[in-house]
This record gives structure tokens, sequence and C-alpha cells, in this order.
């Protein structure tokens, strides 16, 4: 893909249309309303129009949400906004919203999937989102980067918030091209940063804090991949390291990641794979050296150095109950909120690594159908929780040909929330979770939907059975080559 290509400028041409709309709204004094995801990209979309609107003096209101319907509609209605911006969420109710309220300007700048093509784009509503314009969205460009786009087009100060857009795509593991690398639009983002003196790109072991951390505090921070009784234990990390004759220190100093020799690291490496195989998980030793994305203005030794643990750190914000926190660290506070979220990424990297302990200690909980891998979190994992388990379960399955689908109770017990999540060449066989979960759901009274190697969905306690017995066909379908 060039950038300036027909799509590409189809793309950028919806950017400055809603560029344009929201400078009008805050020219005009109109109240703004931002709905934005609960996940790291959403959390760091809405920090980033945050800070482009508090530089305009906009007046504006932030909400996270997990998911939007019909009843979330109503509730925004009531609170009669002049203007409501989507981030990272939004593209199929922007419509139905006009339709209900079609006093309300609707901008839309979101990445997720579309059906189809929306057809009033001349109603007054403003869409920007990769796929209407052939982009893929699952990997080219994250809800943040949509957004930052739109920032920049805003003002080119907003530059500055390219390191910001990054961490969301990162959080979306959009790091899928060789060596876990951004790129497409992503790529012209990590340009913007990496020109405005915010960011460097290197290749490394892709664990959080290789330039700063002791090597085992690195080890036992990283989720991905996670690596059972080393993720979340420093201790047996520093155990792990002995045993392979790999100094933690060098003249009482403690040394990091990237004062490894190339001989230690590739023992390393290779030891960890061992380590992870005898525990009957797969990993490519190729993934853990990838493209390590820092944010150099950021203090050594904290999460938000890195881009991956940024990411992670918003999201444990979000899942945490926190989304707020989150966005006031990608608009700039430091200090005490970081303070706060770091204790908050503690207590979430505790969570994560409870529950994973808790599928992997017995192995049924893994349970193997034909085309999928089923993980039922009971009432033991919380379900706000259940898709930072899924993406991480994912990259260390026994077969990883085979999706994963991770589901546990929402709090009133009467549905079920359902994560699903796969490989890039699994979904490059044809396989779509965005498309099966939505199918699938809609046909179990849920919905579901999302991008083709993570998607969710909501379904029913009564309908389970069958929609997970319509989810393994439907991949099974896909795999096959059919079409439905
Ligand atoms: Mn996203």
């Amino acid at each position: 893909m060039t950038l300036d290509d027909e799509h590409t400028r189809g793309f950028f041409n919806s950017v400055s249309m809603a560029s344009e709309a929201i400078l009008d709204s805050a020219r005009k004094d109109e109240l703004i309303h931002v709905y934005s995801h609960l996940d790291a990209d959403g959390i760091a979309a809405a920090g980033i129009i945050a800070k482009a609107l508090n530089r305009l003096d906009a007046r504006f209101r932030i909400r996270i949400t997990q998911w939007l319907d019909e009843k979330s509609l109503d509730e925004i209605i009531a609170e009669k906004p002049h203007t409501v911006i989507f981030t990272d969420l939004g593209t199929e109710y922007v419509a139905q919203l006009r339709r209900k309220a079609p006093e309300i300007k609707v901008i839309a700048l979101d990445h997720h999937q579309v059906e189809e093509r929306p057809a009033e784009v001349s109603d007054g509503s403003i869409y920007v989102n990769p796929h209407l314009f052939s982009i893929d969205g699952s990997r080219d460009i994250s809800g943040s980067g949509v957004v930052y786009f739109v920032a920049k087009s805003m003002d080119p100060v907003n530059v500055d918030l390219a390191p910001i857009a990054i961490v969301g795509a990162l959080g979306d593991l959009q790091d899928k091209y060789d060596q876990r690398m951004l790129g497409g639009l992503n790529r012209k983002i990590v340009d913007d940063a990496v020109d405005a003196g915010l960011l460097t790109v290197e290749k490394d072991l892709i664990f959080f804090g290789r330039e700063t951390r002791p090597i085992h505090k690195a080890l036992a921070s990283t989720t991905s991949p996670y690596i059972p009784e080393i993720s979340g234990a420093e201790d047996k990390s520093l155990a792990f390291l002995a045993s392979l004759g790999i100094k933690p220190k060098e003249d009482d100093k403690w040394r990091a990641l990237r004062d490894l020799s190339e001989d230690e690291k590739k023992k390393l490496c290779s030891a960890l794979a061992n380590h992870m195989l005898a525990r009957g998980l797969h990993y490519e030793i190729s993934n853990l050296i990838g493209h390590v994305y820092t944010l150099t203005r950021e203090e050594p030794w904290t999460p938000t150095r890195d881009g991956r643990e940024f990411a992670v750190l918003l999201n444990a914000a979000g899942r945490m109950g926190k989304p707020g926190l989150g966005i006031a660290i990608c608009t700039g506070d430091r200090g005490s909120a970081l303070e706060d979220a770091i204790s908050i990424l503690e207590e979430y990297r505790w969570t994560i690594n409870k529950y994973l302990g808790w599928i992997t200690e017995k192995p049924e909980r893994l349970k193997e159908l034909e085309n999928i891998y089923l993980v039922y979190g009971e009432d033991f994992i919380d379900e706000k929780i259940i898709g930072a388990v899924s993406s991480i379960l994912s990259t260390n399955l026994p077969n990883p040909e085979k999706p994963l689908i991770a589901y546990a109770k929402a709090k009133d017990g009467e549905i079920l929330k359902f994560s699903a999540r796969t490989t890039d060449a699994v979904a490059s066989r044809g396989v779509n979770l965005g498309k099966i979960m939505q199918i699938a759901a809609g046909k179990c009274l849920g919905k579901g939907g999302g991008h083709d190697v993570a998607a969710g969905a909501q379904v029913p306690v009564e309908n389970v059975d069958a929609f997970i017995k319509l989810v393994n066909e439907l991949v099974g379908k896909a795999l096959a080559g059919e079409t439905f």
C-alpha cells in the first residue's frame, strides 16, 4: 500500500471532513460528547481527542463504555448533546442515532469492521473508518490512530500525540508485520513520532523495559508471551536466569536486557521456548524478538516508557474500573496519576496471573473442540478481563491453528461475554472471527462483532451451547472455504 493510492486518499478526505466538523463544533462552543471504548486503544483514542479538544478550549465530556446498544443510544439522546463523537466504536450506530435524533451531529472515528458501507453518508453524519476505504482496520490502523490523524488535521501541534496512537495500536495487537512491526497507516504515525523525537524503534527482545529494568523484572512483567511460573514471579524469574548461567548483576549493578551479549540472548530465547514447550505451550522463538517502541520522553523505569507496556497500563486502568486515570495519563498527567496507575497495573497483573494460573492448573479448563479451543471462566474470571486473558492465552496454544474462544458470566448472570482470538495465519485462511461472532450471536439472540483476529460477543445464558456449537461449525466452514 502506498500513502497516495486512491483508498488512502479517500480515507484522508474523510479525516479532513471530521476535523472540519469538530473544529466547527468547537468554534460554535457546542457541547461535545465523546464515547470511547473500554480497552487500551479506546482509552488512547479518548486521550488524544481530549487533548486536542482541550487545546481548542472546547466544551466536552467523555464516557468510556464496553459496548453500545439501543439503551446507550437513548441515554446519549437524553443528555441532549450538540455533537457526538464516537471513538474506537460506534460505526454501526451512527445511522440509528441520527434517525432517533436528527438534530445531533454525529462523528464516528472507528476502525471496527462494518457489515456494509453505511448508506447515508450525506445525512450530515461523518464516518472515518479504514474499512470503508478497503484499508485493513485490524492491523493497519487502530481507533486511536484514526483519532490521531483527525487531531493532526485539526492542528499540526497534535503531532505530539503520535506516541499515544502507537500505544493504542500496540494495545490492539496490530504489530502484525514482520518481526512484530507496525505497518500500513500505523507506519506513518511511527514516522511522525520518530521525526518529532518522541519515539525510537529498535529490534530486540520484546520484553517490557528492555533498556531500563533488571532482566528478571523484565521477564516477570511481560505477559505476551505469558510464561507459566515466570510471568508475575520475580523470584522464579531470577532462579531461571541463574539456571542458565546468566548473571543478573555486573559489579553490583543490575543488568538490563540490552546489556546481554548475543550469545546470552540466544540462550535465553531457546530456554524460554523449551520452558513453554515442556508445559504443553507452543511459542515461536522468533516472536520473542521484534520491533520495540520506546517513548523516549518518558522516565526510564516507568511503564509508560515501553509502548507495549503503556498499552497494558491503559488496559489495566480500563478493566479495573479507572478509565479516567488512563485518559489522564494519555493527556500528559504524570506524578500522582502515574503512581495510581502503576498500582492499578500491579493489581491487574496479579489478577491476570491468578486467572491464567487457574486455567493452566487443570488441563480440562482449556477444552479442545473440533475447530476451536474453549475456556469457560465460570464465576471466577471477571468478564471485563476475559478479553485480556484470551489475548494472552491465544499467543501460546498447543495448536495455534485453532481460534480460542473464552467466556465468562456478566454481572447480572443472564448474559455470557465471549472473547475470540486467533492468529493472522488462521485469518488469512478465511477465518473472520468478527463476522463469525456477529452471525452466531445474531442467531442466538445476542450480538457480536469485531476484527478478523479479535472479536467479542454477548449471548443469553440459555443459548450458550447453541452459540458455541455454531461458532465451532462456522470456523470449520470458513477453514473449508465455504461461504456463509
Ligand atoms: Mn481498537
